[in-house]
């Protein structure tokens, strides 16, 4: 990556998301990748570290029952509770490379098919917080899924329910590209390495992008400029 990138980039690092419907990501690192030369954080969603995210993950370990629009919106609370942060990042020009957004929040929930939570339902509550440059979705089919490391453990690891999730990104897909962000599928079969590569070579390009085009931060899910609480105040950018 040349150092011009720097330059480019100085007003809002780029922000690039994986969504994925299987369980894979996790297992992905991207430091030998092209973007070690940009100032870059990991970040993950849920952030199982706040109180909600100990909600979440309670929920998430099979050691809680929550009522499903309830976690949902704790699930958004989470992406809700890290905007200042995220933002101040951004606006740093951190480049944030982020595992699950609001894209995840709405494929689980509507996958699991529950009448009066259909898409738009499910969108709602990250309704402008601010959309990535591009989504890294990690395609990988059910039955692959399930022969990795883990599988089974927790909630929503299941064939039936990430097929479900799989149709569901599809349909998130179709509404999101273009509008909010660009959407990268990934195929995420092969090994750790192969998808590495892959993976590797479309962060690059989503970054390379977000950088030369200048382009505004937009929000979830319209795409327009009414992301909640940008651009910063000088003092917010201190903190
Ligand atoms: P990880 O295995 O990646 O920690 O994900 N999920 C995630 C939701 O249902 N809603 C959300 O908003 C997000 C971000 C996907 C844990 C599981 O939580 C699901 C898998
Ligand atoms: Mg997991």
């Amino acid at each position: 990556m040349q150092s011009r990138f720097f330059v480019i980039i100085d007003a809002r690092g780029a922000f690039v998301f994986f969504s994925t419907s299987s369980h894979f990501s996790s297992h992905l690192h991207l430091n030998h990748q092209p973007l070690h030369q940009v100032k870059a954080e990991m970040w993950r969603f849920p952030d199982r570290t706040t109180e909600i995210g100990t909600m979440i993950n309670a929920y998430l370990a099979r050691s809680k029952e929550l009522d499903d629009a309830a976690v949902h919106l704790l699930f958004s609370a989470n992406r809700w509770e890290k905007r200042a942060e995220l933002l101040r990042e951004l606006s740093k020009g951190t480049t944030l490379v982020c595992d699950r957004y609001a894209f995840s929040g709405v494929a689980f929930t509507a996958a699991k098919q529950k009448t009066g939570m259909g898409f738009d339902w499910c969108r709602a509550p990250d309704q402008g917080l601010p959309a990535p440059d591009a989504v890294l979705y990690l395609d990988l089919a059910p039955a692959e899924a399930e022969k990795r490391g883990g599988f089974g453990e927790e909630r929503y690891e299941s064939r039936e329910m990430l097929s479900s999730v799989r149709e569901a990104f599809d349909e998130i897909a179709a509404f999101v590209d273009g509008r909010c962000t660009r959407w990268v599928r990934v195929d995420a079969s092969g090994s750790v390495e192969e998808v590495g590569e892959r993976v590797g070579a479309a962060a690059r390009a989503a970054v390379e992008a977000a950088a030369q085009g200048g382009v505004p931060l937009r929000s979830l899910w319209d795409g327009s400029a009414g992301v909640v609480g940008w651009p910063l105040k000088e003092e917010e950018k201190k903190v």
